[in-house]
């Protein structure tokens, strides 16, 4: 046979091979879901864009969620990729398989089980290892997920062995899907077959001189044989549990409250639990098994701690009210809430650690390998928390259940949800997002922003939705916030700056809480007039006047609010 002949009789090899990897990919996806769904260990097509994310620039990343549909359309794309990508790669490696087991050198090597060549088991024993091996080391930060809340240095065990599992489970469903698919009893009759045909070819001398030994192990691929269609048939209705799977999932995931606002009118002094603003990386949310939950406390101390729910009680507990906000919150928007929390200190575990005199930092981890650090400072600071209640209920699972980390001086990034463990480090570490850019400074500045009445738009373009009649009293009311220095007093202009009037503090908080503050204004005259606020928090120390945008440090400037003023009604 000459080569083109060649390549044409492995057709229906190479057919056999995409329809081995396809089902291999089938099987791997579903076993992989009902891993994710029953031990809550963390798959490629979740982790691979779960690990790149920090990986792209703030820029990229904003510009993915305008082409995606914000960020839950990008975490969408990303599983959708993810999901893709295992289906490509498991038909190229079908199809390699068969190409390689239909080699000349594998032909004449003896077949050893599940009907493959020597060259066939080095293949594919390869490739499981170096795609396994491979998926360790990039996958490495991520290895400690586990949404069901397996103690950090248990997850990351589990998630490796998971890895060869599912690897190992592919390859074997190649194997097999190829061998049952390839017929080796009419070997012989192919051969002559074969040996007929060629004949015909100008190709005699090979024709000729070709001992059956060297064609005869050639198997004679059928994809529509009998065991082709099964094999087919048990991929396709592998498809129906994986889409039930998956579906779950979907009504699982965080697309529907990822990006919740507290804002409006109605805003009160401490957020109603379900109202709390919420911002996750997660496609599903871990929800971790309190039993399971350990936290563990490592690095630069003297003994290691690792502690299960129940020795929180061990500890002082604490009550604490305090705001938090998330770095992406544009001036006059609500990624923003306020809460009663209860839970204990942080200092009070790591001095009961004993920290070393070179720690630098600490370095936070949640069930969904979720990192964030901040300085030692502030790991020490009194007003750092693990709560595991928030307005005197169990912390929702949305929020962090059941222990989250509560740092009222920075960002909401920085207080990490679902946290499994503290490495007090010597050197420092970006964050999740730190990574992409953002920062380096997390201290929010102090702003001030209106909610009453309603207002449409964010930032200096804000304005109230209905008109105001000239000569009635309008109450305005907004929040000021400044992390964890208070708020001592918030004025308020009508007039674009020229003259300013002191609001009034009607729910003052404490330095760890916004204030919220009113102002009656009784407009005289018709016309357009620009409304906002400034406020000047604990220290003495007025709010940045300067807009800002949201990256890479946070928003802030002013909430310009311009009013509509019409006449009076007259009747
Ligand atoms: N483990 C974990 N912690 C996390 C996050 C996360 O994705 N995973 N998101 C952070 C961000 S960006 C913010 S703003 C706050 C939001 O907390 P909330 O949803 O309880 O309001 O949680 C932070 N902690
Ligand atoms: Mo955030």
């Amino acid at each position: 046979m000459n080569a083109r002949q060649e390549w044409v009789r492995r057709i229906p090899n190479v057919i056999v091979g995409v329809l081995a990897g396809a089902v291999a990919a089938i099987v791997t996806a579903l076993v992989m879901a009902l891993s994710r769904s029953w031990f809550g260990i963390m798959p490629p097509p979740e982790s691979v864009p779960d690990r790149v994310a920090p990986l792209l620039d703030i820029d990229t990343f904003f510009s993915m969620f305008g082409t995606y549909g914000g960020y839950n359309g990008l975490k969408q794309f990303g599983i959708m990729s993810g999901l893709r990508g295992l289906f490509t790669v498991g038909i190229i490696v079908g199809v390699a398989y068969a190409l390689v087991i239909e080699s000349r050198c594998s032909r004449r090597s003896p077949r050893w089980f599940l009907g493959a060549s020597r060259p066939a088991w080095i293949f594919i024993i390869g490739a499981v290892l170096a795609v396994w091996i491979g998926f360790v080391i990039f996958l490495w930060p991520v290895l400690p997920a586990n949404f069901i809340g397996l103690p950090y240095s248990t997850s990351r065990i589990v998630s490796i062995a998971a890895l060869l599992i599912w690897y190992v489970l592919f390859a074997g469903t190649v194997m097999l899907v190829y061998r049952t698919t390839t017929s080796r009893l009419a070997r012989s009759q192919a051969v002559t077959a074969a040996d007929a045909s060629a004949v015909d070819t100008n190709d005699t001398k090979n024709a000729t001189t070709a001992t059956p030994a060297s064609t005869a192990v050639a198997p004679i691929a059928r994809p529509l044989s009998r065991r082709g269609l099964l094999n087919a048939a048990v991929g396709a209705a592998l498809v129906y549990p994986l889409y039930e799977l998956m579906k779950d999932f979907y009504y699982d995931a965080t697309f529907f409250y990822d990006g919740t606002v507290y804002s409006g009118t109605g805003i009160q002094p401490i957020t109603p639990t379900d109202e709390f603003y919420t911002v996750t990386k997660n496609v599903v949310d871990p929800d971790v098994d309190r039993d399971l939950w350990e936290l563990e406390v490592r690095g630069a101390i003297d003994n290691d701690i690792t502690m299960s729910f129940g020795d929180l009680d061990a500890y002082e507990q604490i009550d604490q009210e305090s705001t938090l906000m998330c770095i992406s919150n544009r001036i006059g928007a609500g990624l923003f809430s306020n809460a009663n929390w209860r839970g204990i200190r942080m200092r009070d575990v790591l001095e009961s650690a004993g920290v070393h005199d070179d720690a630098y930092e600490v370095k936070l981890s949640g069930a969904d390998a979720f990192v964030d650090t901040f300085g030692m400072d502030y790991a020490l600071d009194e007003n750092t928390l693990l709560v595991y209640q928030i307005n005197g209920e169990p912390l929702p699972r949305i929020h962090g259940y059941p222990v989250r980390v509560i740092v009222p001086g920075l960002y909401g990034e920085k207080n990490v949800k679902w946290i499994t463990r503290i490495d007090v480090i010597t050197e420092d570490v970006e964050g999740f997002y730190e990574q992409q850019g953002w920062g380096p400074d997390f201290v929010p500045p102090t702003r001030s922003d209106i909610f009453a009445p309603r207002t449409a738009g964010a930032g200096q373009s804000a304005i109230f939705r209905e008109e105001i009649r000239a000569g009635s009293q309008v109450e305005i009311r907004g929040r000021a916030f400044a992390a964890d220095r208070g708020i001592r007093s918030v004025e308020v202009t009508t007039d674009d700056g020229a003259t300013w009037e002191p609001a009034e503090i009607y729910y003052p908080g404490t330095d760890l809480t916004w204030s919220l503050w009113r102002y009656i204004w009784t407009p005289e005259e018709p016309g357009e007039y620009r409304v906002y606020s400034r406020a000047v928090d604990g220290t003495g120390t007025p709010q940045p006047s300067e807009p800002r945008g949201i990256i890479p440090q946070g928003a802030r400037g002013y909430n310009i609010v311009t009013a509509t003023v019409v006449e009076p009604l007259t009747l």
